[in-house]
């Protein structure tokens, strides 16, 4: 299998770092983006320029535009496109590595200036995109950015008959809305077509309605797109994992599935599909929980209805586990053999395992991309598909941690890779990878903010006074769930704005601006910022991935206070001061195993997600706030 990296062209490379909008109209936002990056500028408000920072550099490449989308306020005009060409941008800019240049243009609606690195190719082959080379260019490039070079989006095949329930799965666990995507309005499916849903832009979906095996032309369509696929160059072009839908069955009566589905799975045991793991999920688990409890003329409920409600419950879980076996598991290894990996699946709010099945299944797919793919991209295909999904958290920690020791949490204590950096360049590369990890749906930039991250600087500096809280007068004894919890109750009204403690402390914050340095202290203040905003960005992402609810300035500002104002904050903080302090700051792999321990242990458990969800029904999120945290 060959890859993506170190292709090369010919041509200068093109870094984008910044874009200037202007226009004769109210701006509402700017969306930049090409097939492996996308970002939208922050909700704007009575301006007409705006200057577009990137998070992250914008490589821009011959073989396909920079697609500019102009969002206005107003009535006249909602919004304007442009696409940007590599070889516009090289007739006009001249190579030249050491300083950024200027490319402008003037479009009917709107002017563009992009601010822009641009390397010769000789220049472009020296900087290297592997994570072993050393860079000569002078950004630090976010770890992740390198990973989506190779793959930029977790390829998905589905296949199953039309309301097996995969178009629920699919929602359910990469927190999209397939009913939005105009293909799908259409009822029309052509397995060629890749599904890329706006909310989720790290997943792309390839969907087969019908699979009338027996029929032949589905099921034809079905083999061919595989064994086309598998032939591609490329890795990111691959199908990265098939999940294969049948209905549980339900009474041995049933059909397990169609007859030549076999042939699918023979196929696929001959290599005809190359190393692409193949997952059979069972799907509607929740019903075959309901034949077992009121099916057979109520006779679970007779021979049990002694029991407690508790022991009742662990009961009809055991007895629905053994129908299972009965009735897919062993009359599908019978067919197939016990190689092909199979999970059963609910997608079911009613049902109490729906957030668990949908856990392991997107576990299980992460496992089995690891396993079955080619060794030298399977490792980032898999954190790709971490990545990709929205629903596990615990698979999000996991990678985080994988991201992080791949490169910059490396050797924290010895600066081996922030050489010459200041603390706000090794900060943001941080921040940025963490927050990919993530993958939280935020149109408007807020995890990647300048305010975002200055709270996060003044919450690792160590020299603040706490001012006395405006919301609550708060004690500093609650754990962070209790804390999240008080802090909603003291909202003194439903929607009064959320006042955060720390603003005063911004103008301390001089540190950030320092070169990085060999120091007990600043070591301790890189520790905690990955530990911290990593339980951070858990917490976010159970709010607005699991509890459903819509990412904003404020329902960040009620996580951070809530972290900041916790006895967990206090423990991590205390337990790097003590780490730094006993280990010495040279010991080079002391800190990278610390930083994982802490976030092993104080990362929210799968219980506390669940109440963090009943926590949160009286916040009231329907209407934004600004930061409040003056200019920044
Ligand atoms: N009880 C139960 N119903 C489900 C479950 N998953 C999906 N459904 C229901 O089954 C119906 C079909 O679900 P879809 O997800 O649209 O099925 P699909 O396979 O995408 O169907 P097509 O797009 O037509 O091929 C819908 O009414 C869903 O609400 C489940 O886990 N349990
Ligand atoms: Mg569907």
């Amino acid at each position: 299998m060959s890859s993506a990296r170190g292709s090369s062209t010919g041509s200068p490379s093109i870094e984008i770092t910044e874009i200037r909008v202007s226009s004769q109209h109210d701006l509402k936002s700017v969306e930049v983006s090409t097939r492996s990056f996308k970002q939208k500028s922050p909700c704007l408000f009575g301006v007409k320029t705006h200057d577009f920072e990137l998070s992250s550099p914008c490589r821009l490449s011959p073989s396909e535009p920079l697609h500019l989308c102009v969002r206005y306020r107003g009535w006249n005009i909602t919004s304007a496109n442009a696409d940007i060409h590599h070889d516009e941008v090289t007739k006009a800019v001249k190579p030249q590595s050491s300083s950024k240049r200027e490319w402008s243009q003037s479009y009917p609606k709107f002017r563009v200036v992009l601010i822009l690195t641009i390397r010769s190719h000789a220049d472009s082959e020296l900087s290297g995109t592997g994570f072993s080379t050393a860079r000569t260019d002078s950004e630090l490039q976010p770890t992740t950015d390198a990973i989506f070079k190779l793959v930029d989006r977790f390829r998905v095949l589905v296949v199953g008959n039309t309301g097996v329930g995969k178009s629920s799965i699919i929602n359910e666990c990469f927190g999209v809305n397939l009913a939005n995507v105009e293909h799908h309005k259409a009822g029309v499916s052509d397995i060629n077509q890749e599904i890329i849903a706006h909310e989720n832009g790290r997943f792309v979906l390839h969907d087969s309605q019908g699979f009338e095996a027996g029929e032949g032309e589905n099921f034809q369509k079905v083999i061919t797109f595989l064994q086309t696929r598998k032939g591609m160059v490329d890795v990111r072009d691959q199908v990265h994992a098939i999940w294969l839908c049948f209905p549980v069955r339900r009474s041995s009566g049933d059909r397990l599935f169609e007859a030549g589905v076999e042939e699918l799975f023979s196929k696929k045991a001959s290599g005809e599909f190359g190393p692409v793991p193949l997952i059979t999920v069972f799907t509607k688990y929740d019903m075959l929980v309901e034949q077992v409890q009121f099916g057979n003329n109520l006779e679970f409920h007779k021979r049990n209805k002694h029991l407690d409600p508790e022991t009742r419950n662990a009961r009809l879980a055991e007895e629905t586990t053994a129908k299972f076996q009965e009735l897919c598991v062993r009359p599908f290894k019978e067919v197939v053999g016990s190689d092909i990996p199979h999970i059963a699946v609910s997608t079911s709010k009613e049902y109490k395992d729906t957030r668990n099945m949908l856990n392991e299944l997107v576990h299980l797919t992460a496992d089995c991309v690891k396993n079955s793919l080619a060794v030298d991209v399977a490792g980032d295909v898999a954190l790709v598909s971490a990545i990709a999904q929205r629903v596990n958290s615990a698979v999000k920690i996991d990678a985080v941690i994988e991201v992080g020791k791949k490169r910059y949490w490396m050797g924290l204590a010895a600066s081996v890779n922030f050489p010459g950096k200041t603390i706000e360049a090794c900060l943001q590369v941080l921040h940025t990878d963490i927050v990919q990890v993530w993958n939280i749906q935020d149109d408007c930039g807020y995890l990647e903010s300048k305010e975002l991250k200055k709270l996060m600087i003044a919450l690792v500096g160590d020299q603040y006074d706490e001012p006395s809280d405006p919301n609550t007068a708060f004690a500093r004894v609650y754990s962070l769930l209790g804390a999240l919890t008080a802090l909603i109750g003291g909202l003194t009204a439903p929607a009064a704005p959320i006042v955060l403690p720390i603003v005063a402390s911004l103008f301390l914050v001089k540190w950030l601006y320092d070169v990085y340095e060999q120091s007990a202290l600043m070591l301790q203040r890189l520790m905690a910022y990955i530990v911290d905003f990593t339980i951070i960005m858990q917490l976010i992402f159970g709010l607005v991935a699991n509890a459903r609810l819509r990412l904003s300035r404020r329902l960040i500002k009620l996580v951070f206070k809530a972290y900041s104002k916790s006895e967990e904050k206090s423990k991590i903080h205390k337990e790097i001061k003590d780490h730094v302090k006993l280990a010495g700051r040279f010991n080079r792999d002391a800190a990278l195993a610390k930083i994982v321990q802490l976030i092993k242990e104080y990362q929210m458990k799968p219980e506390s997600m669940e109440e963090l969800q009943s926590a949160v029904k009286t916040f009231e999120n329907n209407e934004d706030e600004e930061w409040g945290l003056g200019k920044v």
